[in-house]
């Protein structure tokens, strides 16, 4: 079986973390690369934990590089931090040098270059907002044609957002973050042709993180790869999380999992609204994950992570 290219990029949040070791788990995936938007995390901790994370995986042939993009609004500082926290990891700090390398250029500058590189199209995994791919898009259209189709953790079609009214006082609760973070390069990627499939809030409020399956990380008594995974959640079970990115990026190993729904969708980037991606008969076709036959999911991840 020839082998998928992708080019993933994601923006530090811990399950970024672990949907990037999730996709190194897959065999019919070439690795391009792994950038990180500067979104949910501090850059230098969210780099330099990426880098460690592909250490520790072996493949620390894949270069890493850091997007320079900016967004509009903030993610919360408290989010923010865990990127500091999976940096200093004991699991990840065994040894004082870091093998995978940072590239010199930019992260946008980079997807440019790897895109117009490729020989085949290219699959964008995307589990943060879409600044990076907006400003590579921008800075060079033609690699458009080298992105066979964009996979993003992102939106919510037909359930509130995550953006809260009560932290955000110009949002009225119709946003996901990673829409919400910068808008306006959500609607630049919506302009053009190329597909899109969004893994939306609708679909990954039904697949939680629970004490179960992180207990269940622990007893498969598998070092590292579960162990790591395994206490990225602990760091967060105390909150309400999800299997955001994790979800988004078994799509890539297990579509037959999912059902794929079309629908015609906008991106509203002003007013209390921005940030939604609200359906609109005639909008951009994108197709979202519909369903997920969640206990599939969760073996396959209880398996990757046995690996
Ligand atoms: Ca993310």
């Amino acid at each position: 079986m020839s082998q998928q290219l992708v080019l993933m990029d994601h923006d530090g949040g811990v399950d970024d973390y672990l949907a990037t070791m999730l996709l190194m788990t897959m065999d019919h995936i070439q690795l391009l690369g792994v950038v990180v938007t500067p979104a949910d995390c501090y850059a230098e901790p969210a780099v330099s934990a990426t880098r460690k994370i592909l250490d520790l995986m072996r493949c620390s042939h894949i270069p890493v590089a850091e997007s320079t993009v900016r967004g509009i609004n903030p993610f919360p500082r408290l989010y923010r931090r865990d990127s500091f926290i999976v940096d200093h990891l004991p699991i990840l700090n065994q040894s004082e040098t870091i093998r995978t390398a940072l590239v010199a250029e930019s992260g946008q500058d980079f997807m440019v270059r790897v895109l117009s590189e490729a020989t085949e199209p290219v699959t964008l995994m995307v589990t943060g907002p879409l600044t990076t791919v907006a400003t590579a898009l921008d800075k060079a259209p033609e690699i458009s044609e080298k992105i066979q189709k964009i996979v993003w953790m992102g939106g919510a079609l037909n359930v509130a957002g995550n953006v809260e009214k009560s932290l955000e006082a110009g949002q009225d609760g119709s946003a996901e973050w990673n829409v919400y973070w910068d808008a306006i390069s959500a609607a630049r990627v919506w302009q053009t042709q190329i597909e899109i499939i969004m893994c939306p809030l609708d679909l990954t409020n039904n697949v939680p993180v629970t004490s179960d399956i992180v207990y269940k990380m622990g007893r498969q008594r598998h070092y590292p790869i579960s162990d790591l995974a395994g206490q990225c959640y602990a760091l967060v079970i105390p909150q309400d999380y999800y299997f955001w990115d994790v979800l988004a990026t078994a799509y890539l190993a297990h579509p037959e999992f999912y059902q794929l729904r079309e629908w015609e969708t906008q991106i509203i980037t002003n007013g209390l609204s921005q940030g939604r991606t609200k359906i609109v008969p005639g909008g951009r076709p994108v197709y979202a994950m519909d369903t997920v036959d969640k206990e599939r999911f969760y073996s396959y991840i209880l398996q990757q992570w046995a690996r």
